[in-house]
């Protein structure tokens, strides 16, 4: 047995070098064993653990008896005292574990006053977190959020390896980077929303995974300068919509945002480079949106190139230092208030390239409101309706 396990092991780490070289030749990402996506979660739901008798294991949430560390507080850093080890769980007397889920996690009728796509959960969805030090988001705040994988088999059994973020602009359709996607083949991508630590399976909600018909990249992508950095995934049946998943607005064409202060989310490493970590909980960056003219003026002095020109096609955010997406997190979503609105968001960049991270360089996003025009049309070919992120 021992014998077979080392094999397995020796043969899925083997598996994992050459999809890691792929992955690198195809979008400059460093995936590595940390960017897998869990698909058992480290500790089950139920399992005695050395909790007190009468007591087990249960999600904080299905636990009556003060639940949560204050109103709806959930603590996120590890505690040594906890016998159930995830954060997400904690001993439960029998008595006090309630078989429904609490009323939050019903599915919001959409609100026909407001846009139904954008909406950001500022204070999450059921909790809230607490230590958070790292920039992690809120449970359900950025509800479009969705991770790109790729599923490799192994033995029997199935690896998810993280190539990218994306962003639901239709029940059916997955917005993200074409230098995420170009070389892989639609079978074996999977894209997974509702996600949010990617180490437990114990959120209120399980997060659903879809596998994908069809990736229309954009015509005009160029490899050598990520120009026109934008694709649509199609995916095979569509998500459901709760309170955790939902669309993204879509800005109108040619809309500017120079200054206004965004958020980008991602599960992408902290620090550029073999010593950086991808992300378990899903984090969130605020930056402003750096005009064209600024972004290619720091741009030429960074790369001491003084005729470098900036692509139409990108829109620059960042520029403070220690605040900015990094690698991993290409074709996540860069999204922007509407009209001074803190609870509505369109999304107007995706996640491109950029020189090392938080040093005080904008990161590049293709520009979403550019390409409004080529998504309706892509949309409208396959009979796919745009209300789905269209600000009415
Ligand atoms: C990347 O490799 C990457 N700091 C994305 C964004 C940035 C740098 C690198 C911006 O996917």
């Amino acid at each position: 047995m021992g014998r077979v396990f080392a094999l397995s092991l020796a043969l899925l780490r083997l598996l994992l070098l050459v999809t890691t070289a792929t992955a690198e030749d195809d979008a400059d990402l460093d995936v590595s064993i940390d960017s897998l996506l869990t698909t058992v979660p480290p500790a089950a739901v139920g399992s005695q653990g050395s909790c007190q008798q009468g007591q087990r294991c249960v999600q904080k949430y299905l636990c009556t008896n003060d639940s949560t560390s204050g109103a709806g507080l959930i603590d996120i850093r590890f505690s040594e005292s906890n016998p159930c080890v995830d954060y997400l769980l904690q001993c439960c007397y029998e008595e006090d574990i309630i078989a429904e889920l609490p009323s939050a996690s019903t599915v919001e009728p959409p609100n026909v006053d407001h846009p139904v796509c954008g909406k950001r959960n500022t204070i999450g969805i059921g909790f809230r977190i607490t230590g958070a030090n790292n920039s992690e988001s809120e449970y359900g705040e950025f509800p479009w959020m969705v991770a790109v994988f790729r599923q490799v088999h192994v033995l029997d059994q199935v690896v998810n390896v993280y190539l990218c973020g994306g962003s639901l602009i239709h029940p059916g359709v997955v917005l993200t980077a074409v230098h995420c996607v170009q070389h892989q083949a639609p079978d074996q991508l999977r894209i997974r929303a509702g996600e949010w630590d990617t180490q437990t399976e114990n959120e209120i909600h399980p997060y659903q995974d879809r596998q994908v018909v069809e990736i229309v990249a954009h015509p005009d992508f160029h490899k050598g300068g990520l120009f026109n950095d934008i694709a649509l995934i199609v995916l095979e049946a569509p998500v459901v919509l709760s309170e955790v998943v939902q669309t993204v607005c879509l800005p109108p064409p040619n809309e500017r945002f120079d200054l206004q202060r965004c958020f980008v989310s991602g599960w992408g490493k902290d620090v550029f480079g073999k010593t950086g970590a991808y992300q378990a909980i899903l984090k969130k960056i605020d930056l402003p949106i750096v005009p064209h003219s600024e972004c290619q003026a720091t741009l030429r002095l960074i790369r001491s190139q003084p005729r470098f020109t900036l692509h139409d096609s990108f829109v620059c955010a960042g520029g403070e230092v220690g605040k900015d997406a990094c690698q991993g997190d290409g074709g996540s979503p860069l999204v922007c208030p509407i009209q001074g609105s803190n609870e509505f968001y369109h999304q107007v960049g995706i996640v491109s390239w950029g020189v090392g991270c938080g040093g005080g360089i904008p990161g590049l996003y293709a520009d979403v409101s550019l390409f409004r025009h080529w998504i309706d049309q892509e949309m409208q070919n396959r009979v796919l309706d745009t209300s789905s992120y269209s600000v009415s």
